[in-house]
């Protein structure tokens, strides 16, 4: 058995059998960096891979809450927080019904190396609740946020961890957290980013995953030597903060993005996605992408059951390049043999490991240039740490020197990423290339640090 083989057998036997994602991923990077650790002997001496898939710690609590009916109501909470080598624990809360210790776990392992790959001092965790903020009113989210934050603020603080928004996460949550936190602490401080700008929040940060990511591609295809956005038809799924964001950067730079897509359905919209009207659908009313047809007729509405199992109505529209943005595994081998099929020149993952590894693997052996999460979506935690530090400092950036930062940040990643690609032998392997450089930074601070 080698290494890898080896390695994968002792985190299923000490994990749960549930904790399917997190074996993906911890898979994918120790398929990255076998080359590093073979020209180096000193990370098994120290232990490092052992020690980097085990979490530091890991928080399960019972949420209690009661809805509108008066109605108690009980949910589970969790935080894992993995590695702090390289900065306090940093990564987002996940309010949905899907939510396990697995997911959250997967999540956590990714979020160290997209961390280190931003060149800040964050290090990685995840949280979140099984909680589904669905058809909830404005007052059970709050309540819900309060019940969660009783338990939560005993594990964060801003030099300790500081989690932030992520799917069912936005601002109006962080803001009842941080009110709690606040009520029970009386302390004001920057525990929570994506906060409202009024109280401590950063200017783009709602912005920052979508832009983020569009930057990559854009400095992506420049490597490449292709031409840059203009024109170019995009597809985009998702239709909450990163999809939003990444449509209104592509419009910026040119682009048309044609699509998006919620738990639902699929809107394919021919003459570019009507983005005001997206941001009332999703941002105000918080209805369902059906809806969309019912003002704009000519756009084409599949619903989830009414497209062929296995794959999704959103990866066989034809385009340039794709921007899968809503959730884990959403883009399967079908759909990236219809992305090679129609000729996709690029895809850049905005959510965290949307694509599974059969579909990697196919896009890469066709050409395909691919952008992997842990680099094409780091924008949104790089201005989250923007934000740690504007609080520390007590002090409030302009819009235009954030997207100026997220831009250069942006920029910086990619290059190093396809720079460590070409030094390890493998031009153009995005994947290879940020596992290996998010990996040699926390290894070699581990190492550094002590056991
Ligand atoms: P939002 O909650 O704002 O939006 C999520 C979108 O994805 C919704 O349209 C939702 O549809 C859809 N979606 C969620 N789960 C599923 C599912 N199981 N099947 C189909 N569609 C689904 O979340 P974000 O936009 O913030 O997050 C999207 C992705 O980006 C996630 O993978 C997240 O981890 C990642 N990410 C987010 C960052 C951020 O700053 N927010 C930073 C980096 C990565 P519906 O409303 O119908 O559920
Ligand atoms: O996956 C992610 O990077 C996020 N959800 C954002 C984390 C953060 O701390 O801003």
């Amino acid at each position: 058995m080698n290494f890898l083989e080896e390695t994968i057998n002792r985190i299923k036997k000490s994990n749960c059998s549930t904790d399917g994602t997190f074996f993906q991923a911890v898979e994918e990077v120790l398929e990255s960096i076998q080359p590093v650790l073979d020209a180096n002997p000193i990370y098994a001496r120290h232990s490092i891979v052992k020690r980097l898939t085990t979490p530091d710690r890991e928080f399960k609590f019972k949420v209690v809450w009661m809805d509108d009916n008066q109605n108690i109501q009980v949910n589970t909470g969790y935080r894992v927080q993995f590695n702090n080598a390289l900065g306090p624990y940093k990564g987002g809360l996940r309010f949905h019904p899907s939510v396990n210790n697995g997911i959250l776990k997967f999540l956590g392992f990714e979020q160290i190396f997209k961390n280190s790959l931003t060149g800040l001092p964050i290090g990685g965790g995840k949280g979140g609740s099984d909680f589904d903020p669905k058809g909830k009113s404005d007052f059970e989210i709050m309540k819900f946020c309060s019940a969660f934050m009783t338990e939560l603020h005993k594990y964060i603080g801003p030099r300790i961890d500081v989690p932030a928004g992520d799917i069912g996460v936005g601002a109006r949550e962080i803001g009842y957290l941080f009110g709690e936190y606040k009520k029970i602490t009386s302390s004001y401080e920057g525990i929570l980013t994506g906060k409202p700008f009024m109280f401590g929040g950063s200017l783009m940060r709602p912005e920052a995953t979508g832009y983020g990511c569009v930057y990559f591609t854009d400095e992506m295809l420049k490597f490449a030597g292709l031409a840059d956005f203009k024109d170019r038809v995009c597809t985009v799924s998702g239709a909450g903060n990163v999809a939003l964001h990444t449509i209104e950067k592509l419009y910026a730079l040119g682009a048309k993005p044609v699509s998006c897509t919620d738990s639902k359905g699929t809107i394919y919209d021919p003459r570019g996605v009507d983005l005001e009207l997206l941001k009332d659908l999703k941002l105000n009313k918080r209805v369902s992408l059906e809806e969309y047809c019912t003002i704009n007729s000519d756009a084409i509405y599949t619903k989830v059951e009414d497209y062929p199992e296995g794959g999704h109505a959103v990866w066989n529209i034809p385009c340039d390049c794709a921007f899968p943005s809503a959730t884990q595994n959403e883009l399967t081998l079908i759909d990236a043999q219809n992305l090679v099929k129609n000729a996709c020149v690029s895809v850049s993952e905005g959510a965290n490991m949307p694509s599974t590894p059969e579909a990697i693997h196919l896009m890469q052996k066709n050409g395909i240039l691919f952008a992997p999460a842990k680099a094409a979506n780091a924008g949104g935690v790089a201005v989250s740490e923007f934000e740690m530090s504007q609080n520390a400092s007590m002090s409030k950036w302009t819009y235009e020197k954030v997207d100026k930062m997220l831009e250069e940040t942006m920029r910086a990643i990619c290059k190093r990423v396809h720079l460590t690609a070409e030094e390890y032998g493998m031009d153009g392997n995005y994947v290879h290339g940020a596992n290996i450089a998010g990996f040699k930074k926390v290894a070699d601070a581990m190492i550094a640090e002590g056991i």
